[in-house]
């Protein structure tokens, strides 16, 4: 068990880590008629805003590793971890055979490689935050990983990133409870199954669910989907009923819902599923999240687990407002934007569907989500 607010150490800086692998850039589509959304330039702009905003020599370097396979079967199985580590010896055409077996997934020789890396950087990094040499962090990572299951990749993501960094701090870094905030704009099903049944990992989703016609289009990732055994109640879809949810919709679920839950909870370890594909100007994601509402949720998970606060790339296929939005939350991270301002007005939510009504201050029935929603 951590102490929740730890001494800081004397001669320590207690900065941000940051992750940044420029090699993480050689998983890319083979199809030269198609440019694919989950573009190598995603982590090469935000490191370059990163840069141009003074960050980077503000934060502290912490390098990537390849995870090895004793990180990768802490959720995955062996047939899993086989065909990807596999897969860097075939050629183009068992490649392109391999990923048509799974759903909206291309490979590489690369890929496996840069799978390991994406994962053991996530890794690295919560170990840092974890043992107090860095204050909060940002992984700027990719293969993403929230929707690969435990037999399979899915959804771009080869192996789930975030579910291997978590069991990693609980099973090697004595960290007991974690909560998991996951704010891409698809539901991350790989981590929810990855802790549907444990009690001592809170994951909470906001997504967009459309009555299950939104991808990944499972009945999983509806809001009367609460956890089993022990994790009963332990898992909260925040399940959007469609697009064009923006800044006052995600900030009252995270007064009304989010932060009173997890301050019940007390988490010892915050990690952020980190999307940006609920952003304004995300033609995927559709919705109209600013960066000073990235920001803003960022303050907010910032005051728990006595700032243990990891934050993990997922999606955002805008390079321009996955770029700013993760910059709005590394200066949140490095204290420079103490003053997030609270999200100002914003384009009408879409569909004629008025914003949220104001909830009870309490914890609300999880079962009446989506009825709030409407
Ligand atoms: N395919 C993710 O953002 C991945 O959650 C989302 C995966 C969506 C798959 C379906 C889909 C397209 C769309 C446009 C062009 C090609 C393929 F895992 C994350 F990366 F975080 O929309
Ligand atoms: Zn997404």
């Amino acid at each position: 068990m951590l102490p929740a607010h730890p001494p800081a150490a004397d001669n320590v800086p207690r900065t941000t880590g940051l992750v940044y692998d420029v090699r993480m850039k050689f998983h890319a589509s083979q199809d030269p008629e198609d440019s694919h959304p989950e573009d190598p330039r995603r982590i090469w702009r935000i490191f370059e805003a990163l840069t141009r905003a003074g960050c980077v020599n503000r934060c502290l370097r912490i390098d990537a590793r390849e995870a090895t396979a004793e990180d990768i079967l802490l959720f995955h199985d062996r047939d899993h971890h086989d065909a990807i580590t596999n897969s860097a010896s075939l050629s183009p055409l068992q490649l392109e055979k391999l990923a048509d077996q799974y759903d909206s997934i291309y490979l590489c020789p690369e890929s496996a490689f840069c799978a390991r890396l994406s994962c053991g950087g996530l890794i690295e990094l919560c170990t840092a935050v974890v043992q107090d040499r860095v204050r909060n962090g940002f992984a700027v990572i990719r293969p993403p990983g929230h929707h690969a299951e435990r037999v399979g990749p899915m959804g771009f993501c080869l192996y789930n990133n975030v579910a291997i960094a978590v069991r990693h701090a609980q099973h090697h870094l004595g960290v007991g409870r974690v909560l998991v905030v996951d704010w891409d704009v698809h539901h991350g099903n790989g981590i929810q199954e990855a802790f549907f049944e444990s009690p001592d990992v809170l994951y909470v989703s906001l997504h967009r669910y459309e009555g299950g016609e939104f991808y990944p289009s499972s009945p999983v990732a509806a809001c009367d989907v609460v956890g089993a055994d022990r994790g009963t109640g332990r898992t909260v879809n925040i399940a959007w009923p469609c697009a064009g949810m923006g800044d006052r919709d995600y900030l009252h679920a995270f007064e009304a819902i989010i932060m009173p839950m997890a301050r019940e909870f007390a988490p010892e370890l915050v990690i952020v599923a980190c999307g940006f594909d609920a952003a304004l100007g995300d033609t995927i994601g559709e919705c109209n999240v600013t960066p000073a509402g990235y920001a803003h949720m960022t303050y907010l998970l910032k005051s728990l687990a006595g700032g243990r606060l990891v934050m993990a790339l997922e999606g955002g296929y805008s390079l321009d407002a996955t770029a700013e939005s993760a910059l709005a939350c590394v200066e949140v991270l490095l204290n420079t934007n103490m003053d997030a301002p609270a999200p100002g007005p914003q384009p009408a939510s879409a569909n004629g569907v008025p914003s949220l009504p104001v909830l009870p201050p309490l914890t609300p029935s999880l079962a009446c989500l989506e009825t709030v929603a409407l």
